[in-house]
């Protein structure tokens, strides 16, 4: 069987890669002439643990291909991108492109998968209306589905295999065959619906998180003015058997969870008001996490602030819709500031500072945007010689506080009053 997999970003090129290694004849295409190229050479130019080596291998052995043109194929898989607008609706331009990319090629007994997440409907509404344009009798000849991803960056290969998976299709059929052909390597369990709910069910997920991490960071808040600790309060709450608290934090980013929730507000403005009102908690991270970095310091003006982790979430290098961008940006308005970054997997961004003493180095205030794993190694007792003030915000409860302490740091925790 041959698949075309039409979008070769994290989701797409890792599902290519997977199919090809369990024996399907793959084309991978992308618009971007650079992906394509660097992959007939079985190179990767994304950053996945893993990754490289498994593309290597089936590029090597001809079961993967790349092209900016889909080929005539028996399954095509839709992994595009599909970005949030200014106005906080879909853009689904790509999506849109990529079906009608393989009008001209789709016959009788195809399978079209949907992978990109999506407002719902966009299968009933988009997908099929646009596949009306072939000459083919679309409900009787196709099979369609939507089977969102739900992998998480850094984990990607490992969670394509081992995750539950969800099949919706336009009808029993198409979800049954497409739940086979991803048996072929899913080691989860595979349910089957119809394409809607499966559409709803991966926003779901993504909004659950941002619903439960927004009421952390208003705990958060809550707990600053009561001078207590939300990391205890949290911790403890949680032993409970039936409550599972999220982490607050400088903010929600990346282009899933930050993104997700607005594409059900889209469609239901009026209804979903706890969804929008827990983006704007969350969304409004960065500025508490400003404001207290002010009240730390007196004034911010004419003082170095070095900020450590600027990705938006620990030991990967994706910087996509980082709340700690947005704390530069604000960070950058004060007049007189200097601003210093160290972030081991951030090769090019502005302040960037290779080395993470010489960033901290006669800072009046060092903040931990992002816990690396790698920080753990830092040697604070040299940070904390060098540095002009010894403060230190912490957005992650990444430190050990007693140890800062211990060594002179005036040490103040995101959540936890003084
Ligand atoms: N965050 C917190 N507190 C928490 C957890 C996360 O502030 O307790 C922040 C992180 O720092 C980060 C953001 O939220 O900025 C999102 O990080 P994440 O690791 O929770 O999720 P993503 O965006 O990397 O991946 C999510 C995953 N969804 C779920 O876990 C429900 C992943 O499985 C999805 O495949 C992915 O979105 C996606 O593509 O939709």
């Amino acid at each position: 069987e041959k698949i075309c997999v039409l979008g070769l970003g994290y989701i797409g090129l890792p599902t290519a890669a997977m199919f090809a290694s369990n024996g399907f004849d793959i084309i991978g295409v992308d618009v971007n002439e650079k992906v394509v190229n660097a992959l007939n050479k079985g190179e990767i130019i994304i950053e996945e643990p893993y990754l490289d080596v498994m593309v290597r291998d089936v590029v090597v052995s001809g079961k993967l291909k790349a092209s900016v043109k889909p080929e005539v194929s028996d399954v095509y898989i839709i992994a595009v991108p599909t970005p949030i607008n200014e106005d906080k609706t879909a853009d689904m331009s790509y999506v849109i492109s990529a079906t009608r990319s393989i009008v001209p090629l789709v016959k009788k007994g195809d399978i079209i998968i949907l992978e990109s997440t999506s407002p719902p409907k966009t299968v009933e509404d988009i997908i099929v209306p646009i596949l009306k344009e072939s000459s083919l009798n679309v409900e009787e000849d196709l099979y369609i589905a939507h089977s969102p991803e739900r992998v998480i960056p850094g984990k990607i290969l490992f969670e394509l295999v081992e995750n539950n998976r969800i099949v919706g299709g336009i009808d029993e059929e198409s979800a049954l065959k497409v739940k086979k052909l991803y048996q072929s390597f899913v080691k989860g369990e595979i349910y089957t619906t119809n394409a809607t709910t499966a559409e709803m069910c991966k926003l779901t997920e993504n909004t659950f998180r941002d619903v439960n991490i927004a009421l952390a960071n208003e705990l958060a808040m809550i707990c600053e003015q009561m001078n207590i600790n939300v990391w205890d309060v949290i911790k403890f709450s949680n032993k409970h058997p039936r409550v599972n608290l999220h982490q607050p934090g400088p903010g929600v980013g990346g282009h899933c969870i930050a993104v997700d929730p607005w594409f059900i507000v889209e469609k239901f403005p009026e209804t979903a008001k706890m969804i929008t009102l827990s983006r704007t908690i969350n969304d409004s991270m960065p500025e508490y996490v400003f404001n207290k970095s002010r009240k730390i310091l007196g004034t911010l003006k004419d003082k170095k602030v070095t900020i450590l982790g600027i990705t938006y979430k620990p030991d990967v290098d994706d910087m996509r819709e980082s709340p700690i961008i947005e704390l530069i940006e604000l960070l950058e308005e004060v007049s007189g500031i200097t601003i210093s970054i160290h972030d081991p997997y951030v090769q090019d961004f502005k302040y960037l500072e290779k080395d993470i003493y010489t960033a901290c180095k006669d800072s009046d205030l060092v903040i931990l945007g992002v816990n690396h794993k790698l920080f753990s190694d830092a040697n604070m007792d040299r940070i904390y010689k060098d540095m002009k003030q010894a403060n230190i915000l912490d957005t992650r409860n990444f430190f050990d506080e007693k140890a800062l302490v211990g060594i002179g740091f005036n040490y103040n925790l995101l959540g936890k009053g003084k």
